[in-house]
């Protein structure tokens, strides 16, 4: 368009530097790529995966914190990679076990706190490859299974180390490992991103980072702008979350929860944050340790684990439920027998938790609801009497039905609630599923 030296001229230019101004702005914070945004909707509707905590700890057989938690000279501790040979470890076996139980993702300690990578990374010898006589990468055979058996594969990774010296000042933690001489932060910054420049180049599609450890230095200058932009520079469907307790940081795609649902705090994890808008996971433990422990068998029980899985779902999150596999490399039994009864229950029940979203009757004492379209799930975690008053505004119930058998359950409505007569439906099961229509 030609425009004669008008005022006209000026505004059409005036407009165009705006609009490029504000394009820039734009720019300058993080917008998700659409890849990116298809991940975090299959995330959400994934619904349920297979945390792992596995490192040469697990030869203590006394949780992943043993190091700091025994004060363990890090020299010492360096000396059980050369004793760890996992003669059982079958990456096969392990996404088997996820599938059955229903799960859908799976997310490995890449490196946990002790510093100790379980790849084989070029930027340190401190790995599995090169310090152990077992000299495999573990993590490589997962990610090739995993995309064998159609499982996407996670990475946890620590901010946090226990070990490397120029982790430097100190955190709160990790404070008797003993190291004496002191690195230079930089190098530690660019450590980290020249290890997860490999896990995302080398290892396939990655479905996610999962960081830890940042509160071990809350003050401390991580530069995570460049850290997640490198990330989703290299594949930009990568999604990023962090467990830093916190409301999510920019360029985060998800929000971390640790052994609470979204809500909750009784871990005492969660008080600094509330629930955001991004997809949310809840992190567990199965028994009260995420690394390997020769001690605790304080499982939880199947129908505790269904419920935990619902309960999230029904709070609009993933449930992330972790084992820690042995020094030999097997799952514990325990775990493997609560993973194939879940997986069972999920087989049934499953399309009521994954694909689904919060439903739009809140939570209650007596359980969750989650929704498809027009089909709205009650799941009745806890039974008070046989009827069940729920409020519903804005919506016609259409039909009730048993989900596993379809047979009618007796409804009435009133404005604002729907009443559910449970008469019919045996007291003790571990969810009841009803299956409302409703015309929204
Ligand atoms: O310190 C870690 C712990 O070992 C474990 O990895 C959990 C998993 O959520 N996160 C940290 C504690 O917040």
């Amino acid at each position: 368009i030609k425009l004669r030296n008008t005022p006209m001229k000026y505004v059409c230019l005036f407009v165009v530097l705006w609009l490029g101004a504000g394009r820039l702005a734009a720019q300058s914070g993080y917008q998700p790529a659409p890849e990116n945004l298809r991940s975090r909707e299959a995330f959400q509707d994934s619904r349920f995966g297979m945390f792992i905590h596995w490192g040469i700890y697990s030869m203590l057989g006394d949780g992943e914190w043993a190091m700091t938690n025994k004060n363990i000279d890090c020299r010492e501790y360096a000396k059980l990679a050369g004793g760890f040979y996992p003669s059982k470890f079958d990456a096969k076996a392990w996404v088997q076990a996820a599938k059955d139980a229903g799960m859908k993702y799976i997310c490995i300690t890449s490196r946990h706190h002790d510093g100790f990578s379980m790849f084989g990374t070029r930027y340190s010898d401190y790995n599995i490859v090169e310090a152990t006589p077992y000299g495999r990468d573990v993590v490589r055979e997962l990610a090739k299974e995993c995309r064998k058996q159609g499982i996407r594969l996670h990475f946890y990774y620590s901010l946090l180390d226990w070990t490397r010296e120029d982790y430097y000042p100190l955190g709160t933690t990790g404070q008797g490992t003993g190291r004496t001489a002191h690195g230079d932060w930089n190098d530690y910054l660019g450590f980290m991103n020249n290890q997860l420049t490999e896990l995302l180049t080398g290892y396939g599609p990655v479905g996610a980072v999962w960081f830890d450890g940042w509160w071990d230095k809350a003050d401390a200058d991580w530069q995570l702008d460049k850290i997640y932009a490198t990330i989703h520079r290299l594949q930009p469907g990568c999604l990023v979350g962090n467990n830093h307790h916190r409301e999510p940081f920019p360029g985060e795609d998800f929000q971390a929860f640790e052994q609470d649902l979204p809500g909750q705090n009784t871990a005492g994890h969660s008080a600094g944050q509330t629930i955001s808008a991004l997809p949310l996971e809840t992190c567990a433990t199965m028994n009260g340790t995420w690394g390997y422990s020769i001690t605790d068998r304080n499982y939880k029980s199947v129908a505790a684990l269904i419920h935990l899985l619902v309960n999230a779902a029904g709070r609009n999150a993933n449930l992330l439920l972790n084992v820690g596999p042995q020094p030999d490399g097997e799952i514990p039994q325990a775990s493997l027998e609560r993973l194939r009864e879940v997986g069972r229950w999920m087989k049934t029940y499953g399309e009521t938790v994954y694909g689904t979203r919060a439903g739009e009757i809140a939570p209650g004492a007596w359980g969750v609801s989650t929704r498809k379209g027009d089909r709205l799930f009650v799941h009745v975690l806890r039974r008070d009497g046989d009827t069940l008053s729920l409020p519903l505004t804005g919506g016609v119930v259409r039909s009730a039905v048993r989900f596993a058998d379809r047979a009618e359950v007796p409804f009435s409505v009133a404005t604002d609630s729907v009443s559910l007569d449970l008469s019919g439906i045996p007291a003790d099961e571990i969810d009841s599923v009803i299956e409302l229509s409703v015309r929204r």
